[in-house]
């Protein structure tokens, strides 16, 4: 070891989002030199990228921004209950200049590949500039959804409009005044996007392949009293969000929804359909996302909202999702969603009658028709989870590929270690648990600076997941898995992206136990002093 070349950091950071902001700060704490790589011109990561119009939180603000500084937390005030994207984006750079981040970030740097290297017991990282790094460390805090994908059609390049992915929206205003504009896809972002542009396109035309089961946000801004309670009830917050499954404000009503009566449980959806962001979907009866019966019940209930809430009884059908029950994918949350569509401006083309043949210079066509824009937005999603991974060329031991490591799904150790991958730690990994992610993010962060604090103290420099740790926890994801009704469903969730080879078959991406649990299996790893792992 002692004629090993002098690394250029002990640790490299892929990416200054929320996770790589956070444990560029915490690992400075062990006195580590460390470098982040980011690709974008600016940190914050998804709130960077992400600038479309409508563009906001689903999970309330105050339970959304870091926890880990008091002093923040304090001189912190979020407009309204669930943050516009621009806001969030202040509020990532405000933490950059407080904490004064900046210093060790390379903005504008695509990390190109990254090889483990045993003769220096480290990582040599290449940028797309073609500059080489070294490290001990390679943290990956790529973000499971930063692999933004464009629909596999043909003639996409050949359209004369504008033309933009959701996620790689210009940094410049973008008016949709006076437009006739096309949107494709109807997840999470394409509700968004679309309440806003049909606001002022001149025509709106969405095109949607499978409706999704939206419910009501209900934000308004905050008042300078409920600022006052937000601030002073910081500590409960953040401790409702570790006791919850998924780490949001909302947690699963103890009872079943047919251990009620049929008016109870009525008035128990209204109230929630009333209530503001993710309770009908994470706040529910006990039984709704595992229960075939009741996930039927709450199904029911939101499929007569939207035909109470859609004009034009056609449209309204085309609207309710047929295929997946209430919840078994994302809940995209609305702000009038549903009443664009009795908007005259507004038209919604059903793909599953009429699909779209190809992109023209001149708009789409679709198999009856052809239908002239002068912008299409793209809000087709992600590869997510493993996406942002695949598309670095990253090897380990002996020289293999981990996309080829993953090719039958992810295999790791809590999500955050891959074997065969040493010294290579992943926030926000597969089978990590992700829900309100910046919960998890630094639950995540903390683990990973408490095994290298541990390694750092021991003067250890190589470590690696033992393979009967990394079968017994995707043994283990696979298992807390079982019984949910969304891994029964294609959707980003389950790995499945139509427009990315290999990927049209339902994988488990993501850890689906509660996060409760998900912190207690690594806690006592920590605890036992981490005997699932190779340290030397
Ligand atoms: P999603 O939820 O993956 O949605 C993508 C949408 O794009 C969805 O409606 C897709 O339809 C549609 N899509 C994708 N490809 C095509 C093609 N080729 N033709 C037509 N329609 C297509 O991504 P989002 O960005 O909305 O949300 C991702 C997450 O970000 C979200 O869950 C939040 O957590 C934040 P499909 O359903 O596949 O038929």
């Amino acid at each position: 070891a002692d004629a090993a070349p002098a690394l250029d950091h002990d640790a490299i950071i892929i990416g200054a989002g929320m996770s790589g902001l956070y444990q560029l700060h915490r690992l400075r704490g062990l006195g580590l030199r460390v470098r982040v790589f980011e690709a974008g011109s600016g940190v914050g990561g998804t709130w960077y990228w992400n600038r479309y119009p409508g563009a906001r939180f689903d999970s309330e603000s105050y339970s959304y921004g870091y926890s880990f500084s008091q002093e923040l937390l304090e001189e912190w005030s979020w407009s309204e209950h669930f943050a516009p994207q621009p806001e969030t984006l202040r509020y990532l750079n405000h933490v950059a200049d407080k904490f004064d981040l900046r210093r060790d970030i390379r903005f504008g740097s695509r990390v190109a590949a990254a090889h483990w290297r045993e003769d220096f017991r480290g990582w040599d990282v290449a940028l797309e500039d073609g500059s080489r790094h070294t490290a001990r460390f390679l943290i990956t805090a790529v973000g499971p959804l930063s692999a933004p994908t464009l629909p596999r059609i043909e003639g996409v390049e050949t359209f004369r409009g504008e033309a933009f992915h959701t996620y790689h929206w210009p940094h410049h205003p973008v008016s949709f005044a006076g437009k006739r504009v096309a949107v494709i896809g109807t997840g999470a972002t394409g509700v968004q996007t679309i309440q806003e542009v049909a606001k002022t396109a001149a025509h709106l035309t969405v095109f949607q392949r499978t409706p999704n089961w939206c419910a009501p946000l209900h934000n308004r801004p905050i008042t300078e009293e409920e600022q006052r309670r937000i601030k002073a009830g910081y500590p409960g917050i953040f401790a409702r969000c570790r006791e919850s499954f998924a780490c949001f404000l909302h947690t699963p009503d103890p009872r079943g929804a047919f251990e009620v009566t049929p008016e109870e449980r009525e008035a128990f959806f209204e109230e929630l359909y009333a209530s503001p962001g993710f309770g009908i979907w994470q706040g529910n009866f006990r039984d709704v996302l595992t229960d075939r019966e009741a996930n039927a019940a709450i199904t029911e209930f939101v499929a007569r909202k939207i035909r109470q809430r859609v004009k034009d009884p056609a449209v309204a059908e085309k609207l309710i999702p047929k295929n997946h029950g209430f919840g078994t994918r994302r809940v995209p949350l609305e702000t009038r969603y549903y009443e664009v569509y009795n908007q005259p401006n507004v038209r919604l083309v059903d793909l599953r009658e009429t699909p779209i043949e190809r992109i023209t210079p001149q708009g789409i066509r679709t198999t009856d028709a052809e239908h002239e824009f002068d912008m299409i937005v793209y809000a087709t999603g992600f590869d997510a989870i493993t996406g942002s991974f695949d598309r670095i060329d990253i090897r380990g031991a002996g020289g293999q590929r981990l996309k080829d490591r993953w090719a039958g799904g992810p295999q790791t150790f809590m999500g955050v270690l891959v074997e065969g991958f040493p010294n290579m730690l992943m926030l926000m990994g597969p089978h990590t648990a992700l829900g309100n992610i910046p919960r998890s993010i630094e639950y995540n962060v903390d683990w990973v600076t408490g095994l290298l604090r541990h390694m750092w103290e021991r003067g250890l420099t190589r470590v690696d997941a033992r393979p009967e740790a990394v079968a017994a926890w995707t043994d283990h994801v696979k298992a807390v898995g079982s019984g949910l009704l969304s891994n029964e469903v294609d959707s980003w969730f389950t790995g499945v992206n139509t427009n990315v080879e290999g990927k049209q078959t339902r994988i488990v991406a993501r850890y689906s136990g509660s996060a409760p649990a998900y912190r207690a299996w690594c806690d006592e790893v920590a605890a036992k002093g981490y005997r699932e792992l190779e340290l030397a």
